[in-house]
């Protein structure tokens, strides 16, 4: 009987290690394949402050403390905060004494600190959140007049937070017609008003564009106007960060330690990763002249493989420099929630697993006023925004296998087993990539080679118990591929 028992007792067991199994590590399909595989109901509208007095509205979310997915937004000569997530009304909290041309709103990750970017010739101006409390509509709170508001007067286009106590500005220059513009990136320690900035790359060939960092702190930053706009390069932490500032001696922007991953995305005006590690650029053609045709009235996001890799490739001169492909859907993809496509501007971002694009719908979709990509379509001001926001649905199953995308291996192939030998995220079924290289190539082939006739599961890609003919036929099709895998 005593037997019996334990005997059970490692059958359940074994049943919930399977289940455990089947589950499968964190990532399945991820929140890039996810936001653009969506159903009607999973992308929501709202309405943004409209523009007053301004060229655009600034947005960003709180992505954690007591205002957890609402916004903040700065135009004209207030900052305003959303009712609640999702919300369209905006109330106002805070003034300040000079009209903006806000060059952004940032909150920093914990939600506890925003960093408000003036615009051009303008301060920098940082508070803590909670100061925000007290306003109201009728009684905002003054933040030019405020002992609580640290002004930094620091020439800045854009900001991104490093930890709660830095900020990187991209510092903004104008382009002069006929003159190559020379840009600067530096470090703001916001714990002191006295404190100095200091250098982390300069001799940009190009006026500044948007600036971001991600969670381990690897840099990335664009160049927004002049015969290079849209370049994107990323410099990897520990050359430009040492834990408490920036390395003492600041990068060269054509120097060996950036590498630059994407030739053109928009303007690269708005940059910022979601929490995997993907990269949304937004941007337009405000600063002009620039390339023609410069690409506009979209977002982009930029799968968060490329930027490993390009990571990789900038670490390991053995690697091949790493470019992104913009006609792989599985590593960029575009976000145009206007259908005109001729925003002047389009901002973006993200909060934990939503990607929000803001954008002017001031020409109505198909008036006279809208031609894809015309540029035609001015933020100015009285315009009401709009945001977009793609959300990940858990319960979504898009190849209608009962896997919900979220933990499908194979999100776009029906597969109910959903078998992932060596647990890489990707499923057996589209996984050639034997060595995990994240390229399906010769190398590839020779490990299958060596396994034809075996049982070995990692080779077995249908799963049948045998790696034969039928694997080979599958290995074919994902020749080539880089990842990420989708299908
Ligand atoms: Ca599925
Ligand atoms: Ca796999
Ligand atoms: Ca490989
Ligand atoms: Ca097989």
């Amino acid at each position: 009987m005593k037997n019996f028992i334990k005997r059970q007792w490692l059958f359940y067991g074994a049943i919930v290690l399977m289940l455990l199994f089947l589950k499968g590590p964190a990532f399945a399909a991820d929140d890039f394949f996810l936001y653009g595989n969506q159903d009607a109901g999973d992308v929501t509208e709202c309405d943004v402050q409209p523009v007053i007095d301004s060229w655009f509205t600034a947005l960003d979310y709180f992505r954690d403390g007591p205002n957890e997915g609402r916004m903040l937004a700065a135009t004209g000569k207030n900052v305003y905060i959303q009712s609640a997530e999702g919300s369209s009304t905006w109330i106002k909290i805070a003034k300040v004494d000079y009209t903006m041309d806000p060059a952004f709103i940032r909150i920093s990750p914990s939600g506890n600190t925003v960093a408000l970017g003036l615009g051009w010739g303008q301060s920098i101006l940082v508070f803590n959140a909670s100061l925000l409390d007290a306003g109201t509509p009728e009684e905002p709170v003054d933040l030019s007049d405020s002992e609580e508001v640290l002004d930094f007067a620091e020439n800045h286009y854009d900001a991104a937070w490093v930890g709660e106590d830095h900020i990187v500005i991209n510092g903004g220059q104008w382009v002069i017609p006929g003159q190559s513009a020379v840009s600067g990136v530096v470090t703001l320690n916001i714990t002191n008003e006295t404190n100095i900035t200091q250098g982390v790359c300069g001799s940009i060939p190009g006026a500044s564009s948007g600036i971001a960092v991600d969670e381990n702190n690897n840099l990335v930053f664009g160049i927004g106007a002049g015969t290079n706009t849209g370049e994107l390069k990323i410099w990897p932490a520990g050359d430009w960060w040492t834990g408490n500032g920036p390395v003492a001696n600041p990068l060269a922007y054509n120097g060996p330690e950036g590498l630059k991953f994407a030739h053109q995305v928009l303007s690269a005006a708005h940059l910022g990763f979601d929490e995997e590690g993907s990269l949304h650029v937004g941007g337009g053609v405000f600063v002009n002249p620039g390339p023609v045709n410069l690409e506009s009235g979209y977002a982009a996001l930029i799968n968060h493989k490329v930027m490993t890799n390009a990571l990789a490739s900038v670490n390991n001169p053995e690697i091949d420099l790493y470019e992104v492909n913009e006609t792989n859907g599985s590593q960029y993809r575009e976000f145009g929630p206007d259908v005109c496509r001729n925003d002047t501007a389009t901002g973006v971002m993200a909060n934990g697993s939503a990607l929000s694009v803001n954008w002017n719908p001031a020409t109505p979709p198909g008036g006279a006023n809208c031609v894809i990509g015309g540029n035609n379509d001015w933020w100015q001001p009285g315009v009401v925004p709009r945001l977009t926001t793609y959300k990940v649905n858990e319960s979504r199953d898009g190849d209608g296998d009962f896997v919900a995308d979220v933990d499908d291996h194979t999100p776009n192939t029906y597969e109910t087993a959903n078998v992932d030998s060596d647990g890489d995220g990707y499923g057996n079924l589209i996984d050639g990539d034997f060595n995990n290289d994240d390229v399906v190539n010769y190398s590839d082939f020779l490990e299958f080679r060596g396994k034809y006739g075996t049982n070995d599961s990692n080779a077995d890609m249908n799963s049948d118990g045998i790696v034969n003919y039928s694997d080979f036929l599958m290995f074919r099709t994902q020749y080539g591929k880089e990842a990420p895998y989708y299908n």
